[in-house]
């Protein structure tokens, strides 16, 4: 089965109104011709989704968020619901980052019912997963991930068939030490498998982790590698024009 590839930007606390107006219109551009080969997207800072929303409307890149709240609405201070990014048009929130994991507690009960509610909304969840260095070194790289992805699977197959799994291992992530694309395939192709109850043929498995043009293409190559969630080479047009054309 065919899996349209998937670049998907994710610019984490960058950017400002005019950088971004520049960033956004060259992407514009330049994204035009790709398209027929593969899914652009970037997802932005929440106070730039309208940004976002009115300089990529009707072209080849589409746009979401980085996180979003589980709950519907209520007492949740500084939280922002899948409504509240429907109302900006987002195709895509990203949903258990592992900056997010690190920094703000994110459990992988928590992580599921994230992405629980932005399908509800309608919204494509894209759910990163990934083991750190440590666990790496203890050989626990596919134990961690599959306990990662244990209450994601457990939302049923019809869920888990519209969403996109992230593997970015935390020792890639900012380090310009990318993994390998046969070590980044391995851990795709499990991933693959633990969806094998599921259409897993139609999900797609993007890798993140210090993706830059220049390492784009041999992790592209690999049979169960379906795009990247590209971080720091998503801030310069160029560089990520040139990870899509990969
Ligand atoms: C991993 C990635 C994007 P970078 O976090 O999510 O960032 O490409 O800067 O390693």
């Amino acid at each position: 089965s065919f899996r349209k590839r998937l670049v998907m930007g994710n610019w984490k606390m960058h950017g400002g109104l005019e950088a971004n107006a520049g960033l956004l219109a060259d992407l514009r551009a330049g994204a035009g011709i790709l398209a027929d080969y593969c899914t652009l997207a970037v997802c932005v800072p929440f106070p730039y989704l309208a940004q976002a929303r009115s300089q990529l409307e009707n072209s080849a890149v589409s746009w979401g968020a980085q996180d979003v709240s589980a709950h519907d609405k209520g007492a949740y201070t500084g939280e922002v619901s899948a409504a509240m990014l429907n109302d900006f048009a987002c195709t895509w929130v990203l949903v258990g980052h592992s900056e997010r994991r690190a920094m703000h507690a994110e459990t992988d009960d928590l992580v599921a019912a994230k992405a629980k509610a932005a399908l509800a909304a309608g919204l494509v969840p894209v759910v990163c997963v990934g083991e750190t260095l440590e666990q790496q070194d203890a050989g626990q790289t596919l134990a961690v991930i599959q306990r990662q992805l244990a209450p994601v699977l457990a939302l049923g197959t019809q869920a888990v068939s519209r969403l996109v799994v992230a593997y970015e291992p935390v020792w890639a992530i900012g380090t310009g030490r990318s993994a390998t694309p046969a070590q980044a395939q391995d851990v795709h192709a499990a991933i693959r498998a633990s969806l094998a109850s599921i259409d897993a043929a139609q999900v797609r498995v993007l890798y993140g982790g210090s993706v830059k043009p220049d390492n784009a293409s041999s992790l592209f190559a690999m049979p169960d590698i379906d795009g990247a969630l590209v971080g720091g080479a998503s801030l310069v047009a160029d560089e990520f024009l040139r990870i899509a054309a990969a």
